[in-house]
């Protein structure tokens, strides 16, 4: 390769900053073209830094043209400070004194959406992880917390609303149409907590009044005419606030919060003090244009940025090798908070998903990494499935560990002690385990190792004790750089059924009596342990891994007859849904073999009677009940094959789906004539589940074909009173070739072309579709007028979808879809490289398919590989994967 390698940095050679900064004095001049950036810091060397290794001091700074720069109101000689491409150093500056800088930069040629950019008509910035570095110099890194006050001065009438961090203080008007507003943050942060915005936008405001009697002032900005949709955002926050009040007793400090909607913004939202930035797709939402589960990812985003005003802002990250310290737990908590307001179920079970479809595929490729990574090029690919999602199983195993109670005392513990703190997980585990009083010490494998560990667990009965023995064995598979593991401590969740479905008493032969509980939680800790349960009057079912109680695939040879039966009579509804996954892995596996044996296909019966018969369950909520009538994933099948053979995987599942609608047409048929009817629309969770139910079922009755089902999907479609149950119709269309389908793609298009989120959904879905063409179609595309590469909503609707969301096309044996990526990726790279890291995502899995395949989709990561100039974020990956 031919640019210069990226530096490796690393978590061990961590060092406190030899200076700090006590406030900064931050104005703004504002302009179409361009902005001034001017700044007075008052620095000092840090005391308690023994290491005093540098008397100069380095600030970031990167992309900024250098007006001025003073020290205690004298410019600099050029001979007391240098500049590079990334930074400024002051050679032997004094132990204190204040700095005035004032830069040039150009938000309206930022393309990469870090640091101050333009959106729509907007100013607006992203300051995580490394982007306040784009706006001026400074010590951009989190363990330096400082007082920030910002002026701002702009045009008043292109923009009226002049936004930052903190409490509004002052305003004025000034000549030549301009105006100026100053902004006063209380709380010292670190600067990736830096917001401002400045535009033309409406308001829609509210109040909410704390648990210790406090008024705070609501305030969600949006573009003209979008309040309406604001609505469900704004009632998400109170709810949110007072949440984390009842569960964690964590009430908000300041007198203001504010939300900004944006049209181009790289991720979900960012939690700046006082001021969150979003993504527009995650605060609007209205029943025609947005889906049920748009609704609840919105409660959910909303949800996530408030509560990391603590869990992130009160009590920050020291590095950036913590990311999972704060976005693991805060996942954690708006998990639970999405939970306590839908269904502990169903949202469990898509947790699960998750993990099992992205994040084991993570933990087995070339960028695994532990949820606390030991290094990085560039940290912005490390923001992952891994450090968000299994963080937040870790923190869920110690919540399991410790039990509700002494969790929240534990919590309360970390928050008090380390307020306005940069800290490490360190500081976390340990706080969890002086209230416990647990040794974590094993458990703290959890944040250093990757990959998945499997538990093989066998078990034996023996009638003439009464003894139940299970025998659990851990393997941790080798990952980059860690080809020897540590066992890890792993609670294991079980409950024992007997053969009426009831649930045993559990009592160890080490117990002198039974368990309340009928799940028991065993701590696995060595590499191969023994259980015994005693008192057990008959052989019993196992129900294993209760609620996903530790990321960790399972191992244990069920007979088919053993999973059917947990699949109707499990009383841990969690549960009857894996053992239907369990089951329909366990088959497709065996069907795909024989399709690639060309062998012909045996229906499994005894599977499709169990779904019948849940289908039937009126007991079990309609939205568990569509979760297990769905088969597992083709990403999730992916993972659970040596050698991946993505078109076996699609015609087989495919092939299976057929069967079930075949067997079970009738009441399918008849739920669906009996739910089709319009009601008025609704989100609670009874609602929700009905219109799932009904369009799983719908999707499976399109299986069979024919003009009538066509029509009807076309008659849901037109009637329809909400995008839930239009796209509903349109995803049963999606993967058959008939006018119907594309009667719904012109007039979907027709109707919602000016709502750029809807129609991204009419992206997403044709780059979705299982039909041959789907290439084709999504190379048209691209040049569709409504397509923009550079709105990373839009470029990931059509590119992530496609090769994320459609493995069968994707991976289509003649590898151009590898081509078309690995353009689009370059094509990208050149202007945001935290966008073209994402789409580059799925080619890194090279190796694990079948055929020609990885020949094919390595050169095209050679090729990238080989491409002068590439982003740091790209190099990263690239070099990491073909190692
Ligand atoms: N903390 C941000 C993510 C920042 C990503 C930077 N590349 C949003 C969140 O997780 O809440
Ligand atoms: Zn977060």
């Amino acid at each position: 390769m031919e640019q210069q390698t990226p530096k490796v940095r690393y978590l061990k050679d961590y060092l406190p900053s030899d200076f700090l900064i006590a406030s900064i004095f931050l104005h703004f001049d504002l302009h179409d073209d361009y902005a001034i950036v001017k700044s007075i810091l008052n620095i000092h060397r840090n005391e308690a830094n023994q290491n005093q290794l540098s008397a100069d001091l380095v600030l970031d700074g990167v992309g900024l043209e250098l007006k001025q720069i003073l020290l205690n109101g004298v410019v600099l000689k050029p001979e007391q400070y240098k500049q590079d491409e990334y930074s400024l150093t002051l050679f032997k500056p004094p132990a204190a004194f204040s700095l005035e800088i004032e830069v040039k930069i150009e938000p309206q040629r930022n393309t990469q959406l870090s640091g101050l950019y333009r959106t729509g008509q907007q100013f607006c910035t992203q300051c995580e992880s490394e982007g306040f570095r784009r706006i001026t110099y400074f010590l951009d890194r989190p363990d330096v917390l400082v007082h920030f006050t910002t002026t701002i001065t702009a045009n008043k009438e292109q923009y009226p609303t002049l936004l930052a961090n903190g409490n509004l203080t002052d305003s004025r008007e000034l000549e030549n149409d301009r105006h100026w507003v100053k902004w006063e943050d209380p709380i010292a942060k670190p600067c990736y907590l830096f917001a401002l915005v400045a535009g033309n936008l409406e308001v829609l405001e509210d109040t909410f009044i704390t648990q210790s009697d406090r008024q705070v002032q609501l305030k969600i900005f949006i573009e003209a005419g979008k309040r309406e949709q604001a609505r469900f955002a704004m009632s998400a926050l109170k709810m949110a606030m007072r949440w984390d009040e009842e569960v964690y007793g964590r009430e908000y400090d300041l007198d203001i919060y504010m939300i900004v909607a944006v049209s181009d913004f790289n991720f979900g939202a960012m939690e700046n003090k006082g001021l969150n930035i979003f993504n527009d797709r995650y605060i609007l939402a209205k029943p025609e244009t947005a889906t049920d589960e748009d609704f609840i990812n919105v409660q959910a985003v909303v949800g996530h940025e408030y509560f990391h005003n603590w869990s992130g802002n009160r009590v920050t990250v020291r590095d950036w090798f913590q990311i999972t310290l704060k976005e693991g737990l805060t996942v954690f908590r708006e998990h639970q908070f999405t939970a306590d307001n839908t269904s502990h179920v169903v949202k469990r079970i898509q947790e699960v998903k998750t993990i099992r479809s992205t994040q084991f595929a993570q933990d087995a490729s070339p960028m695994a990494h532990p949820i606390q990574p030991d290094s990085y090029m560039e940290v912005t690919n490390f923001y992952t499935v891994t450090v968000y999602e299994k963080g937040s199983e870790v923190i869920r195993m110690l919540y399991t560990l410790l039990g509700a109670k002494t969790f929240r005392e534990a919590m309360d513990l970390y928050f008090s002690r380390n307020d306005g703190k940069p800290v490490t997980v360190h500081e976390f585990v340990q706080a969890m385990a002086d209230v416990s009083q647990l040794d974590l010490t094993q458990f703290k494998h959890w944040y250093e190792q990757a990959g998945t560990p499997v538990l093989q667990v066998q078990d034996d009965y023996d009638p003439a004790t009464q003894v139940y023995t299970l025998s659990i064995q851990q393997i941790c598979p080798p990952t980059p750089g860690q080809s020897e593991k540590k066992a890890f401590h792993i609670p294991f969740a079980l409950g024992l059924l007997d053969s009426q479905g009831q649930e045993l008493s559990l009592q160890l032969n080490t117990e002198t009596k039974p368990s309340e509980s009928r799940t028991r939680v065993l701590n696995i800790k060595q590499f191969s342990e023994t259980f015994q349960f005693i008192n057990i009057p008959h052989k019993p079912v196992p129900s294993l891994l209760r609620h996903f109680s530790a990321p960790v695939k399972l191992r244990y040879d069920y007979s088919e007859d053993n999973l059917i039966f947990l699949m109707s009579h499990d009383p841990d509804a969690f549960n009857r849904w894996d053992a239907s996954q369990q089951l329909a892995i366990r088959i497709l596996l065996r069907l795909i073999n024989h399709h690639q044996e060309n062998t012909s296909l045996v229906v499994p019966e005894n599977f499709i009677a169990a779904l019948e018969k849940v289908f039937k369950d009126s007991n079990l909520d309609e939205a568990v009940i569509a979760e297990i009538l769905t088969l597992p994933s083709e990403n999730y099948l992916m993972e659970e094959m040596a050698v991946v053979d993505p078109d076996a995987i699609h015609w087989v599942r495919e092939w299976l789906q057929k069967q079930i609608a075949i067997k079970l047409q009738k009441p399918f048929a008849a739920y669906y004539h009996q739910h089709k009817h319009l009601t008025p629309y609704g989100l609670e969770a009874k609602e929700i589940a009905g219109r799932r139910l009904k369009n799983a079922v719908l999707s499976y009755l399109t299986l069979l074909g024919g003009d009538e089902i066509y029509q009807t999907c076309l008659e849901q479609f037109y009637h329809a009173n909400n995008m839930t149950d239009v796209m509903g119709a349109m995803t049963a269309l999606n993967n058959v070739e008939c006018e119907q389908r594309q009667e719904a793609i012109t007039a979907f298009y027709q109707r919602w072309q000016n709502e750029a989120l809807v129609v991204n959904k009419w992206f997403s879905l044709q780059a979705q579709s299982s039909l041959p063409n789907t290439l084709k179609v999504v190379q048209e595309l691209v040049n569709h007028p409504a397509f923009d590469l550079k709105n990373p909503n839009s470029a990931r609707s059509l590119l992530g979808s496609f090769a994320l969301g459609n493995p069968y096309r994707f991976h289509q044996i003649d590898g151009k879809g590898y081509t078309f990526l690995a353009d689009y990726v370059l094509k990208i790279d050149r202007f945001n490289p935290q966008l073209a890291a994402r789409i580059l995502e799925p080619l890194i899995h090279w190796k694990k398919f079948a055929g020609q395949r990885p020949q094919l989709m390595k050169e095209q990561l050679e090729r990238i590989a080989a491409t002068p100039k590439l982003s740091r974020d790209i190099y990263e990956i690239v070099s990491k994967s073909l190692k």
